[in-house]
């Protein structure tokens, strides 16, 4: 579309945005380094020398590549086409631009070690083009959702007692606030009655950082960080790395990262003032929340609500906010304490993934997924608070489905393969939740594993490692750029995120498991409209061999049309009907 005929359907496209709720939505997830790069002028962020100064290293995966921000606008049309309704972009605040231990440098070209707050970091771009990325998202009716942290930022303070690297966890009861080094120290901090007692008047007692470690900034970093608060040591766990355990979960220092004290009210303050800035001053439509679980359930009780009255206070009425909660054993009941405790609106469905890499990727029978979906009762708000879970099947830091699958089926072949994907595809676009899509899923990509080896670039990359992988579907390799509508998944999800987004029933209806079994082989589930109760049975084969099944639906549901698949046109007795699939397929059957 020409810029002016997008600027003329500006407001009316805004206002119909801003009235569909979450789970209307369908995600696409990415890296701007890693998805287009619009602008080689800003490729080193202004920086000068070697990547050990600047970031930049296309061949490397850890390093900078080059994308940007005016790259994303440029491919809008792109990821509109793929029926996406709202992007996930990856954290765009300024970073340290290299971290690590000698021999182990790497970049923040992943975003997630800010250092400035306020601004986009200049290897992405300026505060100005972050707003007309927004502003040209908003015109095309695509929701715009930032990826922010809390928990903790870049590594800055070091500890003298360590090294980075070896600073192990010092806990409360060994290193109390009230002792300088361990239970035997000088006495320091007088009169603070502990980080569960959150008052201003209590925390103004915490006056001394160095119960555990002593602290310092090397030379030059010391206002590193915007707002100037957060260069306080004071502001700070303190306590050395986390084990991902016990205590140390909240407050422990995510390998070096400056673990922020999130029980104290003016760092509470401090973050929604932050990140309400980013609502007021450019309209943004959510937050998925990074690292959500190692900050305390306290904070998040105070900072969700004040996000949400802030974005109302916008004209963003639903403004959404899902919590990365990863670790441990990935089950339901552990993402909905989150809800619950922690207030937050959904998280990022680590349940759901799990159960589809063990039925897909794997052989569980397909019982895993009714077992999924009886938890959602568990969610604050019960099943319909599970709607606003953002399922995935592939991202970032997990990696790819594709990769799982050719994990456990080694001897599949590449048709196989490819089914398998769509499979899990077809589960996460019409079951319940707000799927999310990660970018390069559409161009076949698997990936070479988790973290680095899932972060192929969408241009042309580099990257020999990258370049060497096989795509799902397609022929292609990433040495060259992937943006093609027309490979095998861009075309099949195409397909069904338009389904999903035509059908009521499919992003806000009430979900019914129908099937399933104790071996590879039927689920089942109907979803309701949730105006007139028209029903839609979605079937799925997780197994490799073609079935056929009675499967009971709504007496009234007599005729049907299919929606994706082949289905019967009527039912063969009231309340029953009969589905065919084929190896690994499925059936959408909507009833007339
Ligand atoms: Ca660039
Ligand atoms: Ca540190
Ligand atoms: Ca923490």
């Amino acid at each position: 579309m020409p810029q002016s005929v997008l600027a003329d359907q500006a407001p009316a496209a805004l206002a119909a945005l801003r009235a569909r709720p979450a789970e209307d939505e369908i995600i696409y997830f990415m890296l701007p380094d890693r998805f287009e790069n619009g602008d080689a002028s800003n490729d080193r962020g202004g920086l000068t020398g070697d990547r050990l100064h600047t970031g930049y290293d296309p061949v490397s995966k850890g390093f900078y590549h080059g994308g940007d921000i005016k790259g994303l606008i440029s491919r809008l049309g792109y990821i509109q086409g793929l029926g996406a309704t709202a992007i996930w972009v990856g954290p765009i605040f300024q970073n340290k631009p290299v971290q690590g231990p000698k021999g182990q440098e790497s970049a923040g070209y992943h975003g997630y070690w800010i250092t400035d707050f306020t601004r986009v970091d200049p290897h992405f771009g300026t505060n100005a083009d972050f707003k007309a990325l927004v502003d040209a998202a908003h015109a095309r009716g695509l929701k715009v959702y930032m990826d922010i942290v809390v928990n903790h930022t870049a590594d800055v303070i070091q500890y003298r007692e360590c090294a980075r690297s070896d600073c192990v966890y010092r806990s409360r009861a060994d290193y109390p606030y009230q002792r300088r080094g361990g239970v035997a120290g000088a006495p320091i901090n007088p009169g603070f009655a502990g980080d569960e007692v959150q008052t201003a008047a209590n925390f103004a007692k915490l006056t001394d950082p160095n119960f555990a470690y002593t602290t310092f900034i090397p030379k030059g970093e010391e206002h590193v960080k915007v707002p100037e608060w957060l260069n306080d040591p004071i502001y700070y766990h303190n306590r050395g790395n986390s084990t991902f355990a016990g205590e140390s979960s909240t407050m422990g220092d995510f390998s070096g990262l400056d673990d922020v004290m999130t029980e104290n009210p003016r760092v509470i303050a401090g973050m929604i003032d932050i990140y309400g800035g980013w609502i007021d001053r450019f309209g943004i439509d959510g937050y998925r929340v990074d690292t959500a679980r190692h900050v305390d359930a306290a904070f998040w009780r105070a900072f969700i609500p004040a996000i949400l009255d802030r974005a109302k206070a916008k004209g963003i009425p639903n403004f959404h906010i899902f919590g990365e909660v990863s670790g441990g054993d990935h089950n339901e009941g552990r993402q909905a304490i989150w809800t619950r405790q922690a207030a937050f609106p959904g998280t990022i469905d680590f349940a759901f993934h799990q159960a589809v890499i063990d039925t897909v990727a794997g052989n569980t029978g397909t019982e895993r997924l009714e077992d999924l979906f009886a938890g959602d009762v568990l969610y604050a708000g019960g099943e319909t608070g599970a709607r606003h879970q953002v399922t995935w099947i592939s991202n970032h830091d997990d990696g790819r489905f594709g990769f799982y699958v050719r994990h456990a089926f080694p001897q599949a072949s590449d048709d196989e393969v490819l089914h398998r994907v769509q499979l899990a595809n077809a589960m996460l676009l019409t079951l319940r939740g707000v799927p999310q899509i990660y970018s390069g899923e559409e161009q076949g990509f698997a990936g070479i594993g988790n973290d680095q080896g899932a972060r192929e670039d969408m241009f042309a990359s580099k990257v020999p490692e990258y370049n060497a992988e096989k795509l799902i579907g397609s022929n292609a390799t990433t040495a060259t750029a992937n943006f093609n509508p027309h490979s095998a998944m861009y075309g099949f999800l195409a397909d069904l995120t338009h389904v999903r987004s035509d059908t009521a029933a499919l992003r806000e209806g009430r979900q019914v498991t129908r099937a399933s079994h104790p071996a590879p082989g039927l689920f089942a589930v109907s979803r309701f409209d949730p105006k007139d109760g028209r029903e839609v049975l979605i079937a799925f084969n997780t197994s490799t061999q073609p079935l056929a099944a009675n499967i009971q639906v709504e007496v009234a549901s007599s005729r049907f049309t299919a929606l994706s698949g082949a289905c019967p046109q009527a039912a063969s007795a009231p309340g029953s009907v009969k589905i065919t699939l084929p190896a690994l397929g499925f059936a959408i059957c909507e009833a007339k």
